[in-house]
């Protein structure tokens, strides 16, 4: 397990790189062009700027998260071949200052979805929450509105420019299905997994979070039967899945430990977090500890140590706590905390597995 720590770039991030490397065994940096709109090529000499950023500090850039797919190529538009050829030349670029994995999501409009970005937890922390009735009955418009107003700096995926044609992009996914949304996807693995073959990048596709349809639009990335299905769309190693727990674990049927076993090496990069789900269906975001929450990161971890997991892991969305002003969930406390339990965790089933090895 190659661990990382999300980073959202210079000017963009209250955590410095100097304080990332110094969390133990935390080799690289997740990474983005946060300002690059979807659909866009990136620029080879901003690419560089990051690498040299990061590796001054000591970090690699292995990781990319995300490069966002545009909406056109969702919706299966004409248009898309052009923003598919733009990604094809981001992957090239990537691939060219040796990035490894490429993570995405193909999430119609929103990227993930929370009504409650600061949600006291009772002891002076706040965590991300989300309220099944607020956005059954809400305006998706006035949703983002009042819950960006709440918080200087928005949620990756919710950038105001992004969401200025929401209006319009309700409209174009008017009769959208699921059956729309694989076919689309089809379309743009067929395009693009050669490209990263070539490239040596694997494309690590996000799972939907929260796993089910929100403000009525069609989700798919969602349970162990669809990743299964998205795996056999294209049949190459180069056609991935970055496992988060979270984002699966708010929905309590889904097991994650057997997607692990299931899917192994198809999981180039693993997110790790903790949910708390209540019986209504409401999920809060509590620190990594297995028993602070609903899934079993534990076993999870487990199941990683198990399959000989050599991809890259990050912790996911940590609590806000000891005052720390962030990034909603990117704070630097509760993740590192998230890392030394992940470790934790890793090294004691290391030694136990050493002992079995020697008969100790
Ligand atoms: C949230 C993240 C997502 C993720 C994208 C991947 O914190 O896990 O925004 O980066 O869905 O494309």
């Amino acid at each position: 397990m190659k661990m990382t720590f999300r980073w959202f770039g210079e000017g963009n991030d209250t955590v410095p790189l100097s304080y990332i490397k110094q969390i133990p065994a935390t080799d690289g940096i997740v990474w983005s062009l946060h300002d690059i709109a979807a659909g866009e090529e990136w620029p080879l000499d901003r690419i560089l700027e990051v690498k040299e950023q990061a590796e001054r500090a000591g970090l690699h850039i292995d990781v990319v998260e995300s490069v966002n797919v545009h909406e056109d190529i969702k919706l299966g538009l004409p248009s898309r071949d052009l923003y598919i050829e733009n990604y094809k030349k981001t992957i090239e670029k990537l691939g060219s200052v040796g990035v490894k994995v490429i993570c995405y999501n193909f999430m119609p409009i929103f990227d993930w979805l929370r009504t409650d970005l600061h949600k006291p937890m009772g002891d002076g922390a706040t965590a991300l929450f989300y309220e099944n009735s607020r956005i059954a009955n809400a305006d998706p418009f006035q949703l983002v509105k009042e819950i960006n107003a709440n918080s200087a700096l928005t949620m990756p995926g919710w950038e105001p420019e992004r969401l200025q044609h929401l209006t319009r992009l309700f409209e174009a996914y008017q009769g959208v299905t699921e059956e729309h949304l694989w076919e689309n996807l089809r379309y743009f693995l067929n395009e693009i997994i050669p490209v990263a073959e070539r490239s040596g990048i694997r494309m690590a596709i996000h799972p939907d979070d929260p796993p089910w349809s929100v403000f009525g639009l069609p989700r798919i990335m969602t349970c162990q039967e669809k990743f299964r299905k998205f795996l056999q769309l294209y049949d190459s190693p180069y056609n991935g899945i970055t496992l988060c727990s979270g984002s699966l674990g708010a929905n309590p049927d889904n097991d994650i430990v057997a997607m692990i076993h299931e899917f192994g090496d198809r999981i180039p990069f693993a997110h790790i977090r903790n949910v708390r789900v209540y019986d209504n269906g409401d999920f809060i975001e509590t620190s990594h500890r297995t028993q602070d929450g609903s899934v079993d990161i534990a076993g999870i971890v487990r199941a990683y140590h198990e399959i000989g997991f050599t991809g890259y892991a990050r912790p996911d969305h940590g609590r806000h706590i000891w005052d720390e002003k962030c990034r909603p969930g990117y704070g630097l406390y509760d993740r590192a905390l998230g890392i030394m339990y992940l470790w934790g965790l890793w090294d004691a089933y290391e030694l136990e597995a050493e002992k079995k090895v020697s008969g100790v």
